[in-house]
């Protein structure tokens, strides 16, 4: 018994310094706008294991007009994490359906408004309110636009209009590299067609830490037991 608690002990040390000197999560993907209904899907890239634990994905109106910065859909990123190949997604039921994956998390129907829009990786104990104030701390942000007059936030560089319409949504030329730069980015495919590549993170089929100490306080409760149950009784 000994033996698994030093063992889950190594094992949060370990997850803690990795942690810690990790280089922070990027918008990888964002599809908002498709063909038909909006097949929706927010895809992140980082090292494997990054806690999302105290980050927010809002998406910020951006339109010129009075709901400018209103905060349109926020999700928090509470218990998720990096997976093991890099990636994270949050998708729609009709995503994962279009494109036969399994994300990490469910989006509701319709998370991404179809007009100009910036979508920003916060913490989470940065956003105030409804609005945006800027004084957010910002991990990765990213405009989208259409052909009305429009703000974006955060210094996102700013892809769009497509044509004259809102893009479908964008995807990293490569996986992870982010230059802050419209050239980072090209436009998604509305059609939701095989250049649009939402990948779910993968699981390790390592227990967490947390799981290796409850199973340490289940095996001493056992063994207590037993203790207990073999002790000789004694006489009043
Ligand atoms: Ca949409
Ligand atoms: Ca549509
Ligand atoms: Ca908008
Ligand atoms: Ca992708």
């Amino acid at each position: 018994m000994k033996k698994v608690l030093r063992g889950a002990l190594a094992a949060g040390s370990l997850f803690a310094a990795a942690s810690t000197a990790l280089a922070m999560p990027v918008i990888n993907e964002v599809v908002g706008s498709t063909t038909g209904s909006d097949a929706e899907f927010i895809e992140l890239y980082g090292v494997a294991g990054t806690s999302l634990n105290d980050l927010s994905l809002i998406v910020v109106e951006s339109n010129n007009g009075l709901n400018l910065g209103k905060i349109d859909f926020r999700l928090d990123l509470i218990g998720q994490v990096i997976g093991t190949n890099n990636f994270f997604l949050a998708a729609t039921s009709l995503a994962a359906a279009v494109y036969g994956v399994t994300p990490n998390v469910y989006l509701g129907s319709n998370a991404i408004e179809n007009s100009s829009y910036t979508i920003a990786l916060v913490q989470t104990a940065s956003i105030s309110g409804t609005t945006v104030s800027g004084s957010e701390v910002v991990l990765d942000a990213l405009g989208i636009a259409d052909t009305s007059a429009s703000t974006f936030f955060f210094g996102a560089p700013v892809i769009g209009p497509d044509g004259s319409f809102l893009p479908a949504g964008g995807r990293r030329v490569s996986d992870g590299v982010d230059t802050d730069t419209a050239q980072d980015w090209v436009i998604s495919d509305f059609n939701n067609g095989l250049a649009n590549t939402p990948t779910p993170g993968t699981v390790s089929s390592v227990p967490e830490p947390g799981t290796i100490a409850l199973l340490g306080v289940g095996l001493a409760t056992l063994a207590l037991s037993r203790r207990n149950r073999h002790r000789p009784s004694t006489p009043q």
